[in-house]
């Protein structure tokens, strides 16, 4: 194959492919590539074109304004040819534009007009005598939509001009665009109400501008800029920034980014000064456009095939190119949230190779339907984590199957779990997840948790990366004198200030290899703190006594902390959407932690204000072996329940076989079906050797009949039901004997007696408070329930008083230990 050939077939690939994307673009607002990549091909295409005239052809995409108008919108012929720029990419070809400019006008001095090239939708408005008439969009450069109607939606565009002295023939050009910050919001309401999502603000202004029921567009949060003129019929101003002015007068939006500058410099100063700005504007924009400032000039240079002589768009490295995914793997953050990452191909985006890009969440694949080996394109703005935008599919390999969640966590390999109606999924294995770890043990320490003070953030961070401490219960082992290297070493600016430290407090002997170890330590590294930690074993000390107030208060704290009540360590051991309250709530009700972490999830729900989800993320965490022996290293290492106590009475009222079939989310058993299988078959056992049969015997409709038996065929199911129904006998077993010594009236109440009591004695009415529930203190404080006072009532009386405390006299005591069963 000779050289020609080969450019002959290279060139007609390459018209090939832009003829689609520019007709996808134009016509039906798709982006197959992304404007870089279209903009390498189109270079390509018009260096083997020049190299080449032979292989010329008028038909070819490099002569081409744009898309063919849709047939969708009636036809609008431009007055006057909308044409598109030609493009830099380099200072160099900036210098190259005012060297052609300079070359041709021998000018003194050269002005241009700077502007933001916004990432829109270009439209010609026609007025006639200062009435909006038209509008349309570029089309082909020829031909283009009259989109009048949606542009009519827009409320920054004047329906009539302001002022006076308009031509009585107006066309003004410029650019639709959708301000970032609308599109944000757009977006996050259609997720929320399931319309559709845009995928850029440029396809959002596109899409919206071509939707034929104006009702539509006009809910999308549409702008303007004007840049330029069509069709004039009368005087403007002899400049592009005069007539810009002039515009703004009228009513028009005109960016106030738009300067004069001078010469090749300015324009340079001026890119990179908006280059600079790009990131904090309410818009998004992919270069900055020049065009010589007085229309005289303008004139004189004239036009090229494609676009004007006299002005060039300088584009800024692009945010968006194509590569392809590698693999699509799972992430899991500090709080265990799973963000699926697709591993690409590497490519250069905005100046930065990208070999990451966020996937957000299991619905955003969805919703693009990635694939590992799809080519995609890829999204890397400012200081935002690169993100994968869309998918070009027609390039999918053949094979390509539809990404799934993984079921286990990467790194600990705990089941990953998804919460009702929630984007977000988790890995369930908080304690014993390696990315968890370091939150994980900041919340057990926190005061409402485990109340381990002095433990801050930056020492969970050392004590974790130098390998000590894997995991909460690895803090019972933390003796005084790693603490106190840790103190040293976060409080040291160097290896070597800590090797200092610490010299005069050890063995020469038996410590010198190791303080040479820590000298020998990379300041650079961050981790050289971490590093120093994990030799502290090999340290001889020669003396006790270095003095560390927070080493000591931090050895007491966590000794203290053993010692704990079951609400808190529940709470501690940061099971998803377990707070302070729940926690509080399942140790009352259940009392003993060896009973909650076997009891199957449907039981949690007994407990008011757990629900179903509540209770299936505390199921899940007792699920993973991981959590489990996280547990039983805390009791082994000493941390002990000091408010242990039998499952609440209240479990005696509420927990029926009726409930229980409720609590456990069986298709089709709502609770009057519930009911009904509780009083036809008694037990959990009678019911689960049941057929659909006897249940439709029994009164079920057959609709449930069958949800229920092909409920249970499912092992896990089966596996479920029965230990429930297990837990449930055994706290039904448990509770009565909490009844008959938990229950009364006065459950909870602190009562002061003062004064002489004429029908009973003191201890005899204490004796029958207390049989009723109530504590019987000495004296009286704000937490006094209330004050029985009999007669000569002294202090304790004033105090009440002045605290607002109730009194009662001995009557009614008397009355009140009657009604409950206390008669004297
Ligand atoms: N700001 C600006 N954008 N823009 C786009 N000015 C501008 N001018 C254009 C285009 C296509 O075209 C004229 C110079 C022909």
């Amino acid at each position: 194959m000779n050289a020609t050939t080969s450019a002959s077939q290279r060139i007609a690939e390459l018209r090939q492919q832009l003829a689609e994307a520019s007709s996808a673009y134009h016509e039906r607002d798709e982006l197959l590539i992304p404007d870089a990549e279209y903009d390498r091909l189109m270079r390509e295409l018009e260096a083997l074109e020049a190299a080449h005239p032979e292989l010329d052809d008028a038909d070819s995409p490099s002569h081409q304004v744009g898309g063919k108008a849709s047939s969708r919108f009636a036809e609008v012929v431009h007055a006057v040819p909308m044409l598109s720029l030609g493009n830099a990419f380099s200072d160099e070809e900036v210098h190259d534009f005012v060297r052609r400019i300079d070359e041709r006008l021998h000018r003194k001095q050269l002005l241009f007009s700077a502007e933001p090239k916004l990432d829109g939708l270009a439209i010609n408005l026609r007025y006639e005598n200062g009435v909006f008439v038209q509008g349309a969009t570029r089309g082909d450069g020829a031909t283009g939509e009259d989109v009048s109607a949606n542009l009519r939606q827009i409320k920054v565009i004047p329906q009539r001009l302001l002022g006076e002295g308009w031509p009585e023939v107006l066309e003004v050009r410029g650019e639709v665009y959708m301000p970032r910050a609308d599109f944000e919001r757009y977006n996050e309401q259609a997720r929320l109400h399931g319309g559709k999502v845009l995928a850029n603000p440029r396809n959002g202004a596109a899409g919206s501008l071509r939707q034929l029921d104006p009702k539509v567009s006009a809910q999308r949060p549409l702008s303007f800029y004007a840049y330029g003129l069509g069709e004039v019929d009368g005087e403007l101003p002899p400049t592009h920034s005069g007539t810009l002015a002039q515009l703004a007068q009228w009513g028009f939006p005109v960016s106030d980014l738009c300067q004069v500058v001078e010469g090749a410099e300015g324009l340079l100063a001026y890119y990179r000064d908006i280059g600079q700005r790009r990131d904090g504007l309410p818009f998004d924009i992919d270069g900055v456009v020049y065009k010589l400032d007085d229309r005289e000039g303008q004139q004189a240079m004239g036009f090229v095939a494609r676009a004007p002589r006299w002005a060039i768009a300088h584009k800024f490295p692009a945010q968006e190119q194509t590569t392809t995914v590698e693999a699509i793997e799972i992430q899991i953050g500090r709080t265990g949230a799973a963000t699926p990452v697709a591993r690409l191909k590497p490519v250069h985006v905005a100046g930065v190779v990208v070999t990451n890009a966020t996937l957000h969440n299991a619905d955003q694949i969805a919703r693009l339907d990635v694939r590992v080996g799809d080519t995609v394109i890829v999204r890397r703005a400012g200081d935002v984590i690169p993100e994968v935008v869309s998918v070009i599919a027609d390039r999918r390999p053949e094979g390509a199957v539809p990404w799934q969640m993984p079921r286990s966590c990467p790194v600990c390999g705990a089941e990953i779990v998804r919460e009702e109606g929630a984007a977000a999924w988790r890995c369930s294995g908080e304690l014993s997840c390696p990315a968890q770890r370091k939150e994980a043990i900041a919340h057990f320490a926190s005061r409402k948790a485990m109340d381990i003070d002095g433990l801050g953030d930056k020492y969970i961070e050392t004590l974790v990366d130098a390998g000590i401490v894997r995991g909460v219960a690895d803090l019972y082992l933390l003796d005084r004198d790693q603490l106190l290297v840790l103190k040293l070493a976060l409080d040291a600016d160097s290896p070597e200030a800590l090797a200092s430290q610490l010299t005069p407090h050890l063995q020469p002997e038996g410590s010198g290899d190791t303080l040479n170890a820590i000298i020998k330590l990379d300041p650079a590294d961050a981790g050289w703190r971490a590093q120093a930690l994990a030799v502290p074993a090999q340290f001889e000390w020669n003396t006790r006594k270095i003095a560390s107030k927070w080493a000591d208060n931090l050895v007491a704290a966590i000794a203290n902390s053993r010692n704990t009540k079951l609400e808190r360590l529940l709470f501690a051991l940061g099971i998803e959407h377990v707070g302070e309250s729940t926690a509080k709530a399942l140790s009352a009700w259940f009392g003993d932690l060896e009973l909650i972490r076997r009891l199957p999830w449907p039981l949690f729900k007994r407990v008011p204000d757990i629900g179903g989800e509540v209770a299936r993320s505390i199921g899940h965490f007792m699920d993973q072996p991981g959590n489990q022996q996280a547990i039983d290293d805390l009791l082994a290492r000493g941390v002990q329940i000091n408010d242990r106590h039998p499952p609440s009475a209240k479990l005696r009222a509420d927990l029926t076989l009726a409930t229980l079939l409720q609590d456990l989310e069986i298709p089709k058993v709502t609770p009057v079906r519930a009911k009904q299988l509780a009083e036809a078959f008694k037990t959990v056992d009678a019911i689960r050797d049941e057929s659909a049969h006897n249940f439709v015997t029994a009164g079920l409709p057959a609709e449930t009949a069958n949800a229920l038996v092909a409920w249970l065929d499912r092992d896990a199911n089966a596996a479920l039901f029965s230990a429930a129904g297990a837990a449930m006998q055994e706290l039904l077993l448990k509770a009565p004997e909490a009844a008959a010594q938990a229950t009364g009236p006065l459950e909870g109440k602190t009562v002061v007696l003062t004064g002489t009591l004429a029908q009973m004695s003191r201890d005899d009415a204490k004796a029958r408070l207390e049989a009723l529930g109530a504590k019987v203190a000495g004296s009286v404080s704000k937490k006094t329930s209330f004050v029985v006072a009999g007669s000569e009532a002294g202090s304790k009386l004033d105090k009440a008083n002045e605290l607002g405390v109730d009194v009662w006299d001995e009557a009614c005591l008397l009355t009140f230990l009657a009604d409950n069963g206390q008669s004297a």
